[in-house]
């Protein structure tokens, strides 16, 4: 998955970079830029002293010594004061700086702890909304694995609004499993049995052709409905591609899905994705509800309300929400796996 967010230590990430929230003199201090100096030992100390320090919104990169990291990208974010004084940029700045350095030394994984706020005070969820920003832009256009590494639970919080309009959207569809397939019993029971059809007389040749018509147009609809049915996964997703008018890489690159596991789904017709890599791709071709029901079918799975997951999917789908990173980061908050590979 091109950008993940995960629960870690960033100094025991086994990543091409990891990304240190510095300060400008680059001589250590404490929080993240404390751990890495310790875990990497001495000499990214002696190597940081020739660097002449950095500026806000800058990066500059050093070797790993005894971190599993190959290089540590130092980057140095704003002191929040009230967000009015140009921190947003300046925070911006240092994810797209760390991202081309770690793109100019071919890192093909980089982990970044969420620069700023920690000592530097700038509030975590709108820190993590940049961070997310600005790495999916650059995901658009490059080939990476990026992580976005939460220390600690506490530490991670989506904004409130957004997480209480999501608990009362799961409270409010949340079924338990058996009460879900006993409403169902009951309201299949309650359905009135159709009425055998009556044959109609025709008597008229006008008549007779517009009905001929009329059955050879359902007939190509049928048709066209039944060749949807025996459509596949992978060729219902080739056919939406070419409905929505986007590119192989657009689709997959919103999908948070890599190339490979893309060119597997696009060469192997009968191809079953696992469910989130299904409603991954519903989610980047921007799907109604019916249409993604109808996307998990081909692939056997199905949304159901006694599943958080699904119900903060839907949500999101629902309110026409289709932004993946801005989803994982609610599955994350709320525990669920997140979408994509
Ligand atoms: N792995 C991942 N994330 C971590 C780790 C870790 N081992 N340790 C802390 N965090 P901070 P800043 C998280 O204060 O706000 C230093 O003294 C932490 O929970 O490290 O940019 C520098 O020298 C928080 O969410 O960095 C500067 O003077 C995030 O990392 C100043 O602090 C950043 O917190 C920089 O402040």
């Amino acid at each position: 998955m091109p950008l993940e967010i995960v629960r870690n230590d960033i100094t025991k990430m086994k990543v091409d970079a990891i990304v240190n929230a510095a300060n400008e003199s680059l001589l250590g201090g404490g929080g993240v830029d404390g751990a890495i100096h310790s875990a990497a030992g001495a000499g990214l100390l002696a190597e940081c002293r020739t660097l002449c320090g950095c500026k806000t919104g800058k990066a500059k990169i050093t070797g790993g010594y005894n971190l599993p990291a190959k290089y540590v990208i130092h980057t140095v974010g704003p002191i929040y004061n009230d967000g009015k004084h140009g921190e947003k940029a300046l925070l911006e700045s240092c994810y797209r700086e760390s991202l081309a350095l770690a793109k100019e030394h071919q890192c093909e994984t980089v982990a970044f702890p969420l620069i700023s706020s920690g000592v530097y005070g700038y509030p975590k969820d709108q820190a993590l909304k940049v961070a997310i920003d600005v790495i999916s832009d650059f995901l658009l256009e490059n080939e990476m694995t990026v992580y976005i590494v939460i220390f600690d639970k506490a530490a991670y919080k989506i904004s409130e609004k957004l997480f209480s309009d999501i608990a009362e959207y799961i409270d409010d569809n949340y079924v338990d499993e058996h009460t879900d397939y006993s409403r169902e019993r009951i309201r299949m029971n309650a359905l009135p049995q159709a009425a055998p059809r009556k044959r109609r007389k025709k008597s008229d040749d006008d008549f007779l052709e517009m009905c001929d018509c009329k059955a050879m147009l359902a007939e190509d609809d049928l048709n066209a409905k039944l060749k949807q049915i025996d459509e596949s996964f992978s060729q219902m997703l080739l056919r939406k591609i070419d409905e929505k008018g986007m590119t192989d890489a657009e689709c997959y690159k919103r999908a948070n899905i890599d190339r490979k596991l893309f060119s597997k789904i696009r060469s192997d017709v009968n191809y079953k994705p696992s469910k989130p890599t299904a409603l991954a791709f519903a989610i980047s071709l921007e799907l109604s509800l019916a249409e993604t029901e109808d996307m998990l079918r081909k692939a056997g799975f199905a949304l159901s309300h006694s599943n958080k997951f699904d119900i903060i999917i839907e949500y999101f789908i629902s309110k026409g929400n289709y932004n993946i990173f801005e989803i994982n980061e609610a599955l994350f908050a709320f525990d669920q796996s997140l979408l994509g590979a």
